[in-house]
């Protein structure tokens, strides 16, 4: 369904995203307010600091939803509360305190919302509320004994959870000796430690200053391969890539630049947190033939879409392929084409074969 908004044809999911966010913080205040009314002892008896954290939940809630909702994308709102599950417990927030604030998130809809554009969220939430009750309230562990490097990979999370960068460092350098390839050792090691942290993190059984330490050590220990990923020979095509504007995940990116270096691309490895117009710059500069743009935490995807058509408009985009790719792309299948790429994929390895695929067409 469009509906017709002064001349200009809208997606109604579009505008009642754009109405979750313009309208956050208020949104946000109206429905701790609901919820306070409805549960007396919250408000008395948590601290001025619970209040504040409360509140927060109350904007992740709809920023989250406002995502989910403009993307037409159930997935990614259960994927938010299927993390809440998880988290909350260990900031001592109980499972009903999450689905009665949803529900205050809900009903602060329904009575604030144009009715036409209340319909999407509303059902988000009600579905989310059923379903906060038979998500897991645990994360299994990634580096399972059936994962293909786990005991490596152990070891080497061990070691930098010792704080012990040299011996990490040596176990992987001794793996290479052996004969172990660059893109097993990013795909087997290096990525399921990341998320074997991030899976730590959540649980709260590691701080915030030892996921950093950890990530910085791995960037470390990978830029000790890079003798082995820049003596491929060039095979004349060109891929730029870069995180799109306030996105700081930028390792898995790294990781897809590295994996077409390898396979003898070109690379123009932009980071972390790139403006919109130095990207495009970049690719006249470099005359790349693809970009990639990647995206960790979902609320970045309207910026990815926002430069997607920005690259598509400038004289450069005409010809570019552009990839996405990142945590909510390997959640919804479909969410690439519904920001306008040409294509995505689930890791580094993929996503060579794909982006060869989209400059063979
Ligand atoms: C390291 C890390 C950080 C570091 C990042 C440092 C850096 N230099 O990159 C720091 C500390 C900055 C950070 C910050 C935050 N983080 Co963080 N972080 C992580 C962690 C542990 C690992 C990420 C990583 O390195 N993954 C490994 C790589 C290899 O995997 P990947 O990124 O998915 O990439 C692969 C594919 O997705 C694909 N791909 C990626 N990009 C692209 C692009 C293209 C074009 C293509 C084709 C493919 C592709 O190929 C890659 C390689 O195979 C994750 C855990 C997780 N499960 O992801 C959390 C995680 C992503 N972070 C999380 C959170 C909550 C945050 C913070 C809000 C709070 C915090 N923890 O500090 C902030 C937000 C920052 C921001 N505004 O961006 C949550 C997100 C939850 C959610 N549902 O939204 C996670 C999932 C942790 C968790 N389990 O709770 N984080």
């Amino acid at each position: 369904m469009l509906v017709e908004n002064d001349g200009i044809t809208e997606n109604p999911n579009k505008l009642a995203g754009d109405y979750l966010n313009a309208r956050r913080a208020e949104l946000a205040q109206f429905a701790m307010h609901r919820q306070y009314s409805q549960q007396p002892e919250l408000e008395s008896g948590y601290s001025e600091r619970q209040k504040i954290h409360a509140l927060e939940d109350m904007n992740y809630h709809l920023q989250y939803l406002a995502e989910a909702v403009t993307r037409e994308s159930p997935l990614l709102f259960e994927d938010y509360l299927r993390w809440l599950k998880v988290f909350l417990p260990r900031v001592g927030v109980g499972e009903g305190d999450v689905v009665n604030s949803l529900a205050a998130v809900k009903e602060t809809l329904s009575e604030m919302m144009p009715v036409e554009l209340a319909v999407l969220p509303t059902r988000y939430l009600a579905e989310g509320m059923i379903r906060m009750t038979t998500l897991p309230g645990d994360l299994p562990t990634v580096l399972g004994e059936s994962a293909p490097m786990a005991l490596l990979a152990t070891q080497y999370l061990n070691s930098l959870l010792r704080a012990d960068r040299r011996t990490a460092s040596r176990l992987i350098l001794e793996d290479v000796e052996k004969g172990a390839s660059v893109r097993d050792l990013y795909l087997g090691v290096f990525q399921p430690v990341q998320l074997e942290i991030g899976r730590l993190w959540q649980l709260g059984k590691i701080t915030v200053a030892q996921e950093h330490f950890c990530t910085a050590a791995t960037q470390m220990v990978m830029s000790q391969l890079y003798p082995l990923i820049f003596r491929q020979e060039r095979n004349g095509r060109t891929f730029v890539a870069s995180c799109i504007s306030g996105e700081l995940h930028e390792i898995g990116l790294r990781f897809v630049a590295d994996f077409f270096e390898m396979d003898g691309w070109d690379t123009y490895y932009l980071g972390a947190n790139v403006p919109t117009t130095a990207i495009i710059s970049s690719l006249k500069e470099q005359k790349a033939d693809l970009l990639g743009i990647s995206a960790t935490m979902p609320f970045h995807l309207s910026k990815v879409e926002a430069l997607i058509r920005d690259v598509r408009q400038s004289e450069v985009g005409r010809r570019v392929k552009i990839m996405v790719g990142g945590y909510p792309f390997t959640l919804d299948p479909d969410l690439w084409s519904k920001v306008g790429a040409d294509g995505s994929a689930r890791d580094a390895q993929e996503a060579v074969r794909v982006g060869e695929q989209l400059l063979a067409e």
